[in-house]
């Protein structure tokens, strides 16, 4: 193997929302081998607090930063709450990119979105595609913060020479995330509904929109692996995307669902309810020419999920 661009040897690594989805994997994975992570919970410091930003990230002196706090859900936690999208993630993460410039930070990488992209944009979708369009409304705003934080890396590299670096990953799921009827994003949500569909002895699987949107997914743990490949073999001002490889329309989602959670049910989809973009399968060639490669099928991810969310509700972990 090459010798790392950056070695993550000895240093002192902050996982700023080390409690989320992505934080809780890139901890497992950080730890599982040997590194020292840093943390702060919500009670501790809150993120969108720029003087507290400032204060913790001087006192605790970080050599590393990954940016993975934010405000994140689904489709409808967007269109009911997009003042919060927006200003909870311009200010989480221009804090911290600031703070990370004033207190000489070694490495930063900077977690996106694919909502970034144009609804439009040809797909697989490349970073180059990036502001050339008009954004998908149902997450405008958040697509608006997290673009400003690719601008935020880029900038901060160019005026100052700071090794920041972006990476932009397709939809997310695992153990770990957040299970709720309204905000979730989809997978934990159909998840949840089957659950409870199957316990009331439910017949009727109701989906969110048409189930012709297509979705690519990643496993949360691949995703971690992913991004340690990334701090020690890339830097520049490209963001580089990070998905699955392929992706399912939401109605073979919702047939994987319910062998997941083993509910033999009629799937109805429900129209009054947003579809979002049609389709957003990233190019993820950067990631896949460094070696990387999911290694989670979205059967066996499910399962897993569906395992913890099943240990979550009956307090066993
Ligand atoms: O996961 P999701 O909320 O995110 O929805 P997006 C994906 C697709 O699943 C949409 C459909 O077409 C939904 O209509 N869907 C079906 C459901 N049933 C459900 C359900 O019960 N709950 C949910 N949530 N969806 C988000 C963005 O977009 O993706 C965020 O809003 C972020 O900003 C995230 O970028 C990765 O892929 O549509």
């Amino acid at each position: 193997m090459n010798a790392p661009l950056y070695s993550l040897r000895n240093k002192k690594i902050w996982v700023a929302g080390h409690g989320g989805l992505v934080g809780s994997a890139l901890v497992r994975a950080l730890e599982g081998r040997g590194h020292r992570v840093l943390k702060a919970g919500r009670a501790v410091l809150d993120c969108r607090d720029q003087a507290a930003v400032m204060a913790w990230m001087q006192a605790n002196r970080p050599d590393v930063v990954i940016v993975a706090a934010a405000k994140v859900g689904g489709i409808g936690a967007n269109i009911s709450a997009p003042a919060e999208f927006l200003y909870d993630n311009l200010m989480i993460e221009a804090n911290i990119i600031h703070g990370a410039y004033v207190c000489g930070v070694e490495k930063l990488l900077f977690l996106g979105s694919s909502c970034i992209y144009p609804k439009d944009a040809p797909n697989p979708i490349t970073p180059d595609a990036l502001l050339g369009g008009a954004l998908e409304p149902t997450n405008a705003p958040y697509a608006l913060a997290k673009i400003a934080g690719i601008e935020l890396c880029r900038s901060y590299r160019r005026q100052y020479d700071c090794d920041f670096i972006a990476a932009m990953p397709c939809n997310v799921y695992g153990v770990g995330d957040r299970f709720d009827a309204a905000h979730s994003h989809v997978i934990p949500a159909l998840l949840m509904r089957a659950h409870q569909g199957k316990a009331r002895g439910e017949r009727i699987f109701s989906v969110w929109g048409s189930g012709r949107p297509r979705r690519e997914f990643i496993y949360a743990d691949d995703l971690a692996a992913a991004l340690l490949m990334l701090l020690e073999g890339y830097s520049g001002e490209e963001p580089v995307n990070i998905g699955g490889g392929d992706d399912i329309t939401i109605a073979a989602l919702a047939a994987l669902i319910l062998q997941a959670v083993d509910w033999s049910a009629d799937i109805v989809f429900d129209a009054g309810q947003p579809d979002g973009v049609a389709r957003k399968l990233l190019d993820s060639s950067v990631m896949r020419g460094m070696g990387w490669a999911p290694s989670t099928p979205l059967p066996e991810g499910l399962r897993r999920s569906y395992d913890w969310f099943c240990r979550q509700k009956s307090g066993l972990s």
